[in-house]
């Protein structure tokens, strides 16, 4: 019998080798026959709105990109952790504090999950996180206005994957260190030593971010885990509320080699964490403070001004000190995504090189922590008996299992990898009832509200890691690939394919009436407390000051004030302070000058940017508006005259003169 079946296992996986190689080649083959059907239900006529805002993950652009669905229209990019040429994000006075860190100005992320802010475990629109994976920090964007309005700094962190999940109340965001690194006892500290010592010096961090009324972050504690990877994280909703679940992988400890030396372990762990139970030892003052150096920056709406501050230390609770805050549930294996059903119920994993998909029961997981069912202990964190928590297995789940979303008919959506589908089952039985291919290598998936409590369950979004010969080829760099996919009826149905920019790590879509409605069509010019805004063109100004030089220009259709501008010199900085006085909806200018070394910018009506220029070169140099804003748009434009480091050229300016 058992050389019959190691046989049959043999045999198996070429074919299936064979099968996806054949998938790859001829893609068109399949899915004829419903065109027409497919196009008429994501068809969005001319002036129509689309009915769910999508909110893709930026991947290594460092930003978050706004999409319409079903259309797969582009609305819009939302700058976040990378510099913004288009608008001046990170290049203006007043937005370059926002990419402070403890390693000064970093002008690049590695952005990954956005989450919306919930209310009773319903995305509410307010608000969207998004963690980066690289320097590890956290971002809140305020969906009014789609800008990032605060980025906070993880400290005691090595990269920050599992991270940003919101609790059902967004009481809570998480992060966790991606990679261990060597921390001291005293003080968490990175540690000079060899990297052989592993496992002796190595420790991770889960991390727990408060957030406010306001929706302002602040680190409210960490608790202090085995030197694993820590891969991702979802909150429990319902009878699970109160715990936050993270994947980790690596409990080999490997620290060379991981794809062979970090899939030894026929099983890693899911860390349960009790947060409530932790955040009342945090507010009692349990645990210690520790240094924990770490930026927050953020938004003055009065000026729209951004700025930093330093926090030096964090609380650190240890769960060798502090009982029943977290447990860990064996998981086969070096699990990826962990997902929270709509009743808070089940935990499904996906472990990547793992041939089931397990699912955890909370109730079960509860049980076996009255009882004590642990089948043994990693620095004082129980782990708990597999079979006791299991309430099942979704057995011939695809190829490389990683994500995991639900609607709102007791069905769960699992993306595989390898073998490029999603498969449909059914949370109660786990049998698989349905599957569709994709194209090609699904990573994340995204149902609308399909992580929380009330999935919006008509659509799904796989986001795709390759597209190969989706599109017209653009050489050797493609965008990545998004495919919209039916899931109202028995069976999927896709409809149509998109691309995004970046990778799309994870995307989260909302129906568009709840942020439309909350829409800021501009700024209100009375309102804008901008030490430097001018509110009319008389309060326009040049003043020198030494080497510096500050222009208080105004914009409004179709000219600059001033216009004409002398006594500039070589050598100088020019700051170039902008107010928009416009009053009206989608009426921004732009600013530029010849040979700037940073961008242009682009002011809202009602709003002040500042941009610094700083000229090498004597002549008259020109200055113009760079958006379309008018009839008379190429008329819109100025000069400054540049002497000479050593002339005695006044400052003088005007418009009109
Ligand atoms: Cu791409 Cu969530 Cu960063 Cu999985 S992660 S695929
Ligand atoms: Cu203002 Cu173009």
């Amino acid at each position: 019998m058992k050389p019959a079946k190691y046989k049959t296992l043999l045999w198996g996986l070429p074919v299936v080798v064979i099968l996806s190689l054949l998938m790859y080649g001829c893609p068109s083959q399949q899915q004829l026959g419903s065109t027409a059907d497919a196009a008429q239900k994501v068809y969005v006529a001319p002036g129509e709105y689309d009915e769910f805002y999508g909110f893709m993950s930026g991947g290594y652009s460092g930003q978050l990109s706004v999409y319409g669905i079903p259309s797969g229209r582009h609305l819009y990019t939302i700058p976040v952790f990378s510099q913004e040429a288009t608008n001046a994000y990170g290049y203006s006075e007043e937005s370059k504090p926002m990419l402070n860190t403890t390693h000064g100005f970093v002008p690049w992320g590695d952005s990954h999950h956005p989450e919306l802010s919930q209310t009773d475990g319903v995305p509410d629109g307010r608000w969207i996180f998004i963690n980066e994976n690289n320097t590890p920090r956290i971002a809140r964007i305020n969906l009014s206005t789609f800008t990032t309005d605060e980025i906070i700094e993880i400290p005691n962190s090595a990269g920050n994957h599992a991270s940003s999940f919101v609790t059902p109340n967004t009481e809570y965001v998480s992060a966790a260190t991606r990679f261990s690194i060597p921390m001291d006892d005293e003080n968490l500290n990175n540690e000079d030593v060899p990297i052989s010592e592993y496992k002796e010096h190595f420790k991770g961090t889960l991390s727990f971010i408060k957030v406010n009324d306001e929706g302002k972050m602040e680190v409210d504690f960490q608790i202090l885990v085995p030197g694993f990877n820590y891969d991702l994280s979802h909150s429990g909703k319902g009878p699970s509320d109160g715990w936050a679940f993270f994947t980790s992988y690596n409990s080999e400890q490997a620290h060379t080699l991981l794809e062979v030396n970090a899939s030894k372990n026929d099983k890693d762990f899911i860390a349960a964490v009790n947060w409530r139970k932790a955040a009342e030892y945090a507010a009692a003052g349990e645990g210690r403070m520790v240094k924990g150096k770490h930026y927050r920056n953020y938004v003055d709406h009065n000026t729209h001004t951004s700025k930093s501050e330093v926090i030096e230390e964090v609380r650190v609770l240890d769960p060798s000190e502090l009982e029943g805050i977290i447990y860990f549930l064996p998981t086969p294996k070096s699990p990826h995504g962990v997902d929270v059903d709509p009743s808070g119920q089940y935990i499904v994993a996906g472990g990547k090189p793992s041939t089931v998909i397990p699912v955890h029961s909370f109730e079960k997981m509860e049980q076996a922590i009255e009882n004590e069912d642990f089948e043994g202990e990693i620095d004082g964190i129980p782990v708990l008996n597999y079979d006791s928590i299991l309430h099942g297995e979704v057995e011939n789940p695809g190829l490389g299992p990683l994500h995991t979303e639900f609607d709102d008919r007791g069905n769960a959506y699992t993306t595989a990898f390898i073998s490029s589908e999603i498969v449909k089952w059914d949370l109660e039985t786990t049998q698989v009832v349905d599957r569709i291919a994709t194209y090609y290598s699904p990573g994340h998936l995204m149902i609308p509200g399909g992580d929380s409590r009330k999935p919006w369950g008509k659509y799904l979004v796989s986001l795709n890691k390759i597209t190969k010969d989706r599109y017209l080829p653009t050489g050797p760099e493609l965008f990545h690939s998004a495919q919209l996919i039916d899931i109202s009826g028995e069976k999927m149905q896709l409809l149509l394919d998109f691309p995004t920019e970046g990778e799309p790590h994870y995307a989260q879509a909302i129906p568009a009436d709840i942020v439309r409605q909350n829409q800021v069509k501009f700024y209100k010019l009375e309102d804008n407390n901008h030490p430097d805004a001018v509110k009319a063109e008389d309060e326009t100004r040049v003043v020198r000051d030494g080497n510096e030089v500050h222009v208080y220009m105004s914009t409004i259709r179709t000219h600059f004030a001033p216009d004409n501008i002398e006594g500039i010199k070589v050598g100088d900085k020019v700051y170039f302070h902008v107010t928009n006085l416009e009053q009206d909806w989608d009426i921004p200018h732009g600013f530029a000058v010849k040979g700037m070394n940073n961008s242009e910018l682009l002011v809202m009506p009602g709003e002040t940017r500042t941009i610094t220029w700083e000229p090498k070169q004597v002549g008259v140099i020109p200055f113009y508006c760079t958006d379309f804003c008018s009839a008379l748009h190429q008329e819109m434009q100025g000069y400054v005259r540049v002497s000479p480091r050593n002339s005695n050229v006044e400052i003088s300016y005007g418009t009109g003169q």
